[in-house]
């Protein structure tokens, strides 16, 4: 078994409906086990200007998949919930996005590991940190390490 994160997004189409959806799609995923999902948090868009406010959370799953399978079922998860791709960011229903895989480093043109920009952005690091306090990030440390970089991102965390 493999242990794995996953973030989720969304800021289009009720965000709070399609994650709460989405992380009942990822206790579907074939050989896998969903061990843990944080609470939703409300985020400011990073990087990007002029969008709604983001929804994301962040789950940990045990998986038998590899990293590349793994991905296109998160690809296949994406497309089911009416995903489309009409621009670089452009607003979405869900965005899936694998973070890490064991302490794997891949960095293929398919699948970067572990996920680029995922210690920059508090919509990842405070969720992540929820459920996996002790979390390294191979080639960066403790994510723990990461909140004070981040600190100024807008997020709150909602109430069940
Ligand atoms: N995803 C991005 C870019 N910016 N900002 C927030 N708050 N949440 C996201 O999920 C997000 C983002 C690219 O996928
Ligand atoms: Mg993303
Ligand atoms: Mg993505």
């Amino acid at each position: 078994m493999h242990l794995a994160y996953v973030a989720l997004g969304a800021n289009l189409a009720d965000p709070v409906v399609q994650i709460r959806a989405a992380i009942q799609a990822l206790e579907k995923l074939p050989e896998s086990r969903l061990l843990k999902a944080s609470s939703l948090y409300r985020t400011a868009p990073v990087g990007i200007h002029g969008q709604p406010d983001f929804i994301n959370a962040v789950a940990a799953l045990h998986t038998r998949l590899s990293p590349q399978e793994l991905l296109t079922a998160l690809f296949e998860i994406e497309a089911a919930f009416g995903r489309r791709r009409d621009f670089y960011h452009a607003p979405r229903t869900l965005d899936l996005d694998l973070l890490l895989y064991d302490d794997r480093l891949i960095d293929s043109a398919f699948l970067r590991l572990p996920h680029p920009r995922m210690h920059l952005r508090a919509f990842v690091i405070a969720p992540l940190l929820e459920i996996a306090p002790e979390c390294r990030i191979p080639g960066r440390g403790k994510a723990a390490a990461w909140q004070p970089a981040v600190s100024r991102q807008r997020i709150e965390k909602l109430v069940p």
